[in-house]
């Protein structure tokens, strides 16, 4: 199967100028097309990395700041060099990409450049025309199943889900100095097909060459996990991880998005602003999580939350953890405490 366009965007180191590529997400988007955003201030490295991770057909670069000759060149020769050079490159950056730095830019490998004044669906039929073909496909990994723990994280949209993904990376990281880890984060596909994948935009310490990280768009299947999520899975489960983290989308009260047998731990991350006590007597992954995480505790609502959800599990009978996290703190003791637990389960 051909499958939706998918396309990386993203903006260089020191430059902060997001508007533009913000509007081309939005239009790559409605256009069916599934757009992995990287954010803004990010190095050749980490765009690199994520390009061939992600496993899109072209990267696309807006840059506003300068040293965009020698960054789209930079882009294309760690490409080839990582042996994919077949991946498209393309980009714009309004008044500050003159016609000449255009020439130099297009004899260095890149695709095209769009200046100010193109209009959209200009730049849509490009992508479309140029990058309507899949990539070779990979070989399939040969090797036996290795002995990976695999997590899953779901909750509701907003309970902090990535960003505390992203503090548990940083302590594996720590933890494991040699150790490889992986994500598989999803995002909900709009009606027209597209995805914008933005939980890359929302990481920090997972740009990081021990950290592997694949957005999936759901395509239409309901549950909070994608047709390609189990797939995905046993393949990361050939390769060298110690650890695999599988993020669901925003679910909803009635969402069991883990299969048995595939998950050895599955967190629930809650927010403390679930509503009445009475709503949590209608959540079914409150049945079924090993670990009740209540993120963002630094709020007002937090402690009540947590004697709440502690009644809640004690009522389940099944020895399941509560933990208090403040994930937008680096080292915070509950994120700490969280990642002992899961730890517990490390080969
Ligand atoms: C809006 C803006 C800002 C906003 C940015 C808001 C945001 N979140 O993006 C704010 C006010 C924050 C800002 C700040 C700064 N800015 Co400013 N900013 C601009 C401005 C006026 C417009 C850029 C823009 O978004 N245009 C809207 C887009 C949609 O239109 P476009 O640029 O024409 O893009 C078209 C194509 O190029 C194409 N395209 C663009 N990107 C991509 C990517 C892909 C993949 C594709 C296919 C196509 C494509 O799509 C559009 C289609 O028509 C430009 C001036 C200008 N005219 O370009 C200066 C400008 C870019 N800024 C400039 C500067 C200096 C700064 C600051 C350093 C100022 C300061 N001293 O603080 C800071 C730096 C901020 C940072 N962290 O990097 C300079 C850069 C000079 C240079 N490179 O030599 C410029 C050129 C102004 C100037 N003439 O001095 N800025």
């Amino acid at each position: 199967m051909r499958g939706p366009i998918r396309l990386l965007t993203a903006v260089p180191i020191c430059d902060g100028h997001d508007s533009a590529i913000n509007t081309l997400n939005l239009e790559f988007v409605r256009h069916g097309m599934e757009v992995v955003y990287l954010g803004f201030h990010r190095s050749v490295a980490d765009i690199v990395r994520a390009a061939i991770q992600e496993d899109v057909r072209a990267v696309g670069i807006s840059s506003y700041n300068g040293g965009h000759v020698e960054f789209f060149g930079q882009v294309r020769r760690e490409l080839v060099r990582l042996g994919a050079g077949d991946i498209g490159l393309f980009g714009g950056g309004g008044g500050t990409i003159s016609e000449a730095d255009e020439r130099l830019m297009r004899r260095q490998g890149t695709d095209a450049i769009f200046f100010a004044g193109t209009p959209l669906e200009e730049m849509v039929r490009f992508v479309s025309k140029s990058y309507g073909k899949p990539r070779r496909t990979e070989r399939a990994a040969r090797a036996s199943r290795t002995t990976a723990a695999v997590v899953g994280f779901t909750g509701p949209g907003g309970a902090g889900k990535t960003t505390l993904i992203d503090e548990l990376v940083l302590c594996y990281l720590q933890a494991r100095p040699r150790g490889r880890i992986a994500i598989l984060s999803h995002d909900p596909s709009l009606s027209g097909g597209g995805a914008l994948l933005g939980d890359r935009a929302m990481m920090i310490h997972s740009q990081h060459d021990r950290v592997f990280m694949r957005s999936l768009a759901t395509r239409g299947l309901p549950g909070g996990l994608a047709p390609s999520t189990e797939r995905e899975l046993r393949r990361l489960l050939h390769q060298d991880f110690e650890l695999i983290l599988v993020e669901t989308v925003g679910t909803g009260q009635e969402a069991m998005p883990f299969r048995a047998g595939l998950f050895d731990r599955t967190v629930l991350v809650m927010s403390p602003d679930y509503g009445s006590r009475l709503q949590l007597q209608k959540v079914v992954m409150l049945e079924a999580a090993d670990v009740v995480v209540v993120n963002k505790s630094d709020q007002p609502l937090a402690k009540a939350a947590a004697a709440e959800l502690g009644e809640r599990l004690a009522q389940n009978r099944r020895g399941q953890k509560l933990i208090c996290t403040q994930a937008r703190c680096h080292r915070d003791p509950g994120v700490d405490e969280l990642f002992r637990d899961l730890a517990e389960a490390l080969p």
